[in-house]
């Protein structure tokens, strides 16, 4: 893995297993004092019962924007970091510990160009070989900080650098659940994509669906320690834009999906009731959660690729992130398709401020 303007190497797996076993120790202990039955109190010093240390945060910047068309979302993480994230984490008290922006280039003489070319002929899937590789960086670094129980937060990027977060998350936690905020599914497959765009077939990866795992730049899938996704690990939130085969994959496959009509029918008091208790109930499993900024609505955060009219409101958007923080069950998560370049007027600052105000929330910012 390359980390622009250092290189790191792996841990000997000697070093892995000692870290592992020192680091485990405080939730051990703490869960052998939790009852049998019933919701497991979280002790004050805990932000999540999946992180060791309680307020520390290791932030990735994924600056890919191969998986869609519009040029520009690659500079998410530079315009998150200008507008104030790592001061405003410290001012919530956490420590930060940022990696820098991974470095996505293709360093095995493929140039973009010829990725191009190579992407078109594989069906109508877009560079696939460019997505598949940065996802596999992203992985290795997400998964080795997953295993020693940190707090790992993934700046987009466009959508598909979810392929990598997950995939790094659930390999470092197997009993991950997601929840993946979105105004879509991004569950297409190669086959069913009308598109062929990546940032829309990031679940059909994770969830091996017509055997995605087999597209060229995506064979580090295969890996059996890589746990494939169940469909009852997944809840959608703020839904309103599918396609036709993704509503066949989400009603076959039986996933729990809260649309935006739920969102009106219940209220997102209600819905944040329902989706943590759907993945969670009565046992505890680190949560990641998958937060596109186009689940918001266009009023609040206008700078983004895909824009759909009808999404959550200002408060909807950060009662999510609070909820979520208040689960004590956050282990991950990500923040993607930021796109600064994409509006004027301020519509670009706007977003951009409103994703470095959920992750906030997320990490356990209340307003009293
Ligand atoms: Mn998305």
């Amino acid at each position: 893995m390359v980390l622009r303007g250092r290189s790191e190497t792996l841990m000997p797996q000697v070093q892995h297993f000692l870290t592992r076993r020192i680091s485990a120790r405080p939730i051990l202990s703490w869960r052998l004092l939790a009852t049998v039955s019933g919701p497991r109190p979280l002790p004050a010093t805990l932000f999540s019962r999946y992180v060791v240390e309680p307020r520390k945060v290791t932030i990735v910047g994924a600056p890919l924007a191969d998986g869609q068309p519009l040029l520009g979302v690659d500079r998410g993480p530079t315009f998150i970091r200008k507008r104030g994230l790592v001061q405003r984490l410290e001012r919530d008290a956490w420590r930060v510990e940022d990696l820098g922006d991974l470095d996505f280039e293709m360093r095995s003489g493929l140039g973009r160009q010829e990725d191009f070319a190579e992407g078109a002929a594989h069906g109508s899937t877009k560079r696939a070989k460019m997505v598949g590789h940065a996802n596999r960086i992203l992985y290795e670094v997400t998964h080795e900080h997953a295993r020693q129980d940190k707090l790992v937060l993934t700046l987009g990027g466009d959508h598909s650098i979810g392929v990598g977060s997950v995939a790094g998350a659930l390999k470092g936690r197997p009993e991950t659940a997601i929840i993946w905020v979105d105004a879509h599914a991004d569950i297409n497959s190669r086959n069913t994509s009308e598109s062929g765009h990546l940032h829309g077939m990031v679940l059909s990866f994770l969830m091996n669906l017509d055997n995605s795992r087999n597209m060229k730049g995506f064979h580090w899938l295969n890996d059996e320690s890589i746990p494939v996704l169940l469909p009852t690990r997944l809840v959608y939130v703020g839904l309103r834009d599918l396609d036709k085969g993704e509503k066949a994959f989400i009603r076959s496959l039986g996933i729990k999906a809260y649309t935006m009509h739920e969102v009106d029918k219940f209220g997102i008091g209600k819905i944040m009731e329902m989706v943590l208790d759907h993945i969670l109930g009565r046992t505890d499993r680190p949560l990641h959660l998958s937060f596109d900024i186009d689940a918001v609505d266009p009023l609040y955060a206008p700078s983004t690729g895909t824009r759909v009219a009808g999404g959550l409101s200002y408060r909807e958007a950060y009662y999510i992130c609070e909820e979520v923080a208040h689960s004590g069950c956050l282990a991950s998560m990500d923040l993607v398709e930021v796109n600064p370049t994409l509006t004027m007027a301020g519509g670009d600052e706007r977003t951009v401020d409103m994703a470095v105000g959920l992750i906030s929330s997320a990490t356990g910012n209340s307003i009293l």
